[in-house]
Parts: C-alpha cells; structure tokens; sequence
C-alpha cells in the first residue's frame, strides 16, 4: 500500500502537482496574456491540436471535402497547449474553457464560436446534412456513441493515461481503477461492433470519427508507452476491424495529420498535403 495522504481541511495550490502536464495546470480560469487569434480567408477557422480530441474537427473538414462539399474549405491554426496558446485572451474569447479544439464559423452574417469538440462535429454535421442520421434510431444512436465518447474520454486519457503514462509516480489503486474502466469501455465498443459496422450502424458517421482518435490510438499502440499490452488490446478484435477500416478512409489518413507537429502544423489549402512524404498519408498501422 502507497503511503496515504490526508487532505487538509481547505485545498490551496501551493505547488504543481507534478507530472507531464503540471506547467500548464491551474485551478483558474480565463486568459493568462493578451494576444489575437491569427484568421485566414476560408469561412471556417479551426484552432486545434493533433491530439485525439483536436483530429476530430481536422477529420470532419477533410471527410466532407472528400465528399466534394467545397464550401467546407478551411483554416487549421496549430495551439500549442503546451506553451499556454489556449490561455491567450483571443483563444479564451472562443473558448472560455482553454481546451483545443474550437472554431469559429464566420460562413454566415455574424461569427459563431464554438467549443466542445462534440458540439463543433454536430454543428458542422447539421450545417453540411451530412454525417448526422436525420432522425430516427440512426440519429439516436449516432449523438448516443457521440456523447458516449464525449463522456468517457477522460477517464481514458485524464484517468488511465495520466497516471500509467504521465504521473510522477506510479500507484496501484489509480492505475487499476483506470485500467479496469478503460477495458470495460473497449468492452462495450467490442460488443457493438460486433453486431454493427459502425457506432452508429450501416452508416459512418461523426459519432465514428470522434471514437477513432481514442480506441484507434490505445488499440494500435500509439498512446501511453505500452499500454496496449498492459491492457491486452489484441482481445477486441471488432474494435480493431473497425480501427483498420475508419483509418484507411482518405479522410482520416488526412485530417489526423492536421495541426499536428510531423505532418500539417497549419493547414490552408488541399494542396498543403503535397509537400508531405506520402508514407504520412498511408493507413496508421499496428505497433504491437
Ligand atoms: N471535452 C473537451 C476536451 C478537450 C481537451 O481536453 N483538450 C485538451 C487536449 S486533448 C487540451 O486542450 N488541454 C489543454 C489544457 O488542459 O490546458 C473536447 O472534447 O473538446
């Protein structure tokens, strides 16, 4: 048994907490230093990251242009949360919450901000008619696995992953708890793949695009060390049909790359694809 701590009456920040991200963990909100966010000429501005949460958005925007939707065109401007970006005034302006993703749609008479990287997919999904079942159990299942993933994210990556991977040190009780969460919602996955192509059903959809950065990340051996092995991804096999199935679709293998460091840190036209080694465009493939 670790050595227990006994919380204090009060809780007060005294120190960081340690850990990757504990340079940019605070328990206040709001901007840190004034600074405008940069805009382009396209009628979408996406501020984003490449983690799993940010590719959402960088995914939706290059599916619906590989659906020849062009009045989807947008600009993909790199925050870098590890320098504090997503506490500029300009970033907080959009999103008060200083989490990537968040875009502002400037396509109609007044911008619109908006936050959430499930709100952002259904408010693109509604404005194209696209990637949302208009009614019926498809919707319902489609914004059920949305929120679904909206839902259990955190304790995946903030629960699992930040105290197998990142923590400053390693305890028993956390890292159980999170691994036993974390393959109960593979589990769950596991299971409806099995009876379904997709989240949703017979259709991909957005509710498959937000769950892919997540499942596809830990199930091929790309997030937490060795996670993957710690938590014996090879036993949900559905899930990994289905990692290798949305992965290979031209949407994916590109908008993952968006706002990422090795592939587009900004992203302004299609072409900027060009000027990448094509290997980065391939299927993201197994590491275990
Ligand atoms: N529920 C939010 C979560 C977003 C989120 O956690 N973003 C992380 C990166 S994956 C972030 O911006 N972290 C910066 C910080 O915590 O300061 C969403 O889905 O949009």
């Amino acid at each position: 048994m670790a050595d227990s701590y006994t919380p204090p009456r009060v809780w007060t920040w005294d120190a960081p907490s340690g850990g990757q991200f504990a340079h940019i963990n605070r328990p206040v909100a709001g901007p840190t230093h004034e600074r405008e966010l940069p805009l382009g000429s396209h009628p979408f501005q996406l501020y984003s990251l490449a983690t799993p949460n940010g590719q959402k958005v960088g995914i939706l925007f290059e599916e619906l242009l590989a659906a020849g939707v062009g009045d989807a065109e947008y600009d993909a401007w790199l925050i870098d949360i590890g320098k504090g970006d997503q506490f500029s005034s300009g970033f907080v302006a959009i999103n008060p919450n200083s989490k990537i993703p968040a875009l502002l749609d400037r396509s109609g008479p007044e911008p619109i901000r908006v936050f959430e990287s499930g709100a952002i997919l259904v408010h693109l999904a509604e404005k194209f008619g696209m990637f949302l079942p208009a009614g019926g159990q498809a919707r319902a299942e489609c914004l059920s696995w949305l929120m679904w993933q909206m839902g259990s994210a955190p304790f995946i990556g903030g629960g699992f992953g930040h105290f197998y991977a990142y923590a400053p040190e390693k305890f028993e009780y956390p890292i159980n708890r999170y691994a036993m969460e974390t393959k109960r919602l593979f589990d769950v996955a596991d299971r409806r793949l099995a009876t379904a192509r997709y989240f949703a059903g017979d259709d991909y959809t957005i509710a498959d695009m937000a769950i892919w950065g997540w499942l596809g990340a830990l199930w091929r051996g790309d997030a937490y060390g060795d996670a993957a092995t710690f938590l014996s991804m090879h036993e949900y096999e559905n899930v990994g049909r289905w990692v290798m199935d949305v992965g290979a679709r031209e949407g994916v293998r590109r908008g993952r790359l968006v706002n990422s460091r090795d592939g587009l840190p900004e992203r302004h036209a299609a072409s900027d694809f060009d000027a990448l080694d094509p290997a980065r465009l391939a299927t993201p493939q197994p590491q275990r």
